[in-house]
């Protein structure tokens, strides 16, 4: 299957006419067009990126699917002093390494992150990070691997996709999350409360962290038309959409942009990662088209 490299992106290309498209800045998958299984329509954009979005490199592309690394929202502990939220991996070029797979069950290849000069200046501990990205013909995985080199140190971390999926906010709903413990973080103190909904939906903003999540999730809206996402790695998953009050406070997301998605993000992202030294450690989503 065609892979596609320039200076700045990777492109894929299914036979069924799926692609996905890849900016090396952040490794940001940045548009996933794939049909439906239910239907034999065309390949549709599955995933939200902002028509105000930066896709030149100067700032974290607001959607897509957003690489968070090595630490999730604001900076909380002192080795990341330096670094901006949602740590380094958005907003950094990677580099494409490889094809890792390429045959009739889709195609696969492998970017990796190489620190700056810069980074290491401000983020000491060493650490390998390579990023796997597989388009099927319905589905597209994206694999996160961290190495720790280290003879003698834990590399301590958060690792988080950020991921926009397309939706229509008035009728869409993300399930199953009844009866889990979620962190608010639209509530002072950011509480920590119990989902009672059966289908949760983000018609007003949202910014829940739900922990010990089962780990797959169904995006669904009127029709039966479906995105079922499989996390392995990540026990938490948020909900995020900021809604129009502060949707319009964001200088690179549309108009109304607040209305076209739901951010569905498999993490680590309520809790650290200790990796001992020489270890390594794995956190994929699978995204399904239904
Ligand atoms: O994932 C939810 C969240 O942490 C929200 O709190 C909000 O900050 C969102 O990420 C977007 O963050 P960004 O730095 O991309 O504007």
């Amino acid at each position: 299957m065609p892979v596609n490299t320039t200076d700045s992106k990777v492109v894929l290309t299914h036979p069924n006419g799926s692609s996905v498209e890849i900016l090396l800045y952040g490794a940001t998958i940045i548009s996933w067009k794939a049909p439906s299984k239910l239907d034999a329509g065309p390949p549709a954009e599955r995933l939200y990126t902002s028509a105000k979005a930066f896709l030149d490199g100067s700032k974290p592309v607001r959607g897509g699917i957003p690489v968070v690394f090595p630490f999730f929202g604001p900076v909380t502990r002192p080795e990341h002093a330096q670094l901006s939220q949602h740590g380094f991996a958005r907003n950094e070029v990677w580099k494409f390494d490889s094809v890792v797979l390429d045959s009739e069950a889709g195609v696969s290849v492998r970017l990796v992150f190489e620190p700056s000069a810069a980074v290491q200046a401000k983020f000491a501990a060493p650490f390998k990070l390579s990023y796997v990205i597989t388009l099927a013909a319905h589905q597209l995985t994206s694999h996160l691997h961290v190495d720790n080199p280290s003879e003698t140190n834990t590399f301590t971390f958060q690792a988080l996709l950020h991921t926009y999926i397309r939706a229509n906010v008035a009728l869409s709903t993300v399930t199953p999350l009844k009866g889990l413990t979620y962190i608010n973080k639209l509530k002072p103190g950011f509480p920590e409360e119990v989902e009672e909904r059966e289908a949760v939906d983000v018609r007003e903003p949202a910014d829940y962290v739900y922990k010990s999540a089962p780990g797959e999730y169904e995006v669904s809206w009127g029709g039966g038309l479906a995105i079922e996402i499989k996390a392995s790695g990540f026990n938490d998953v948020v909900i995020w959409n900021p809604g129009k009050e502060s949707g319009q406070k964001m200088s690179d997301l549309e108009d109304g942009g607040w209305d076209l998605f739901i951010c569905v993000e498999p993490g680590a992202a309520s809790y650290w990662i200790d990796l001992p030294p020489g270890k390594s450690w794995d956190g994929q989503q699978v995204l399904t088209v239904i």
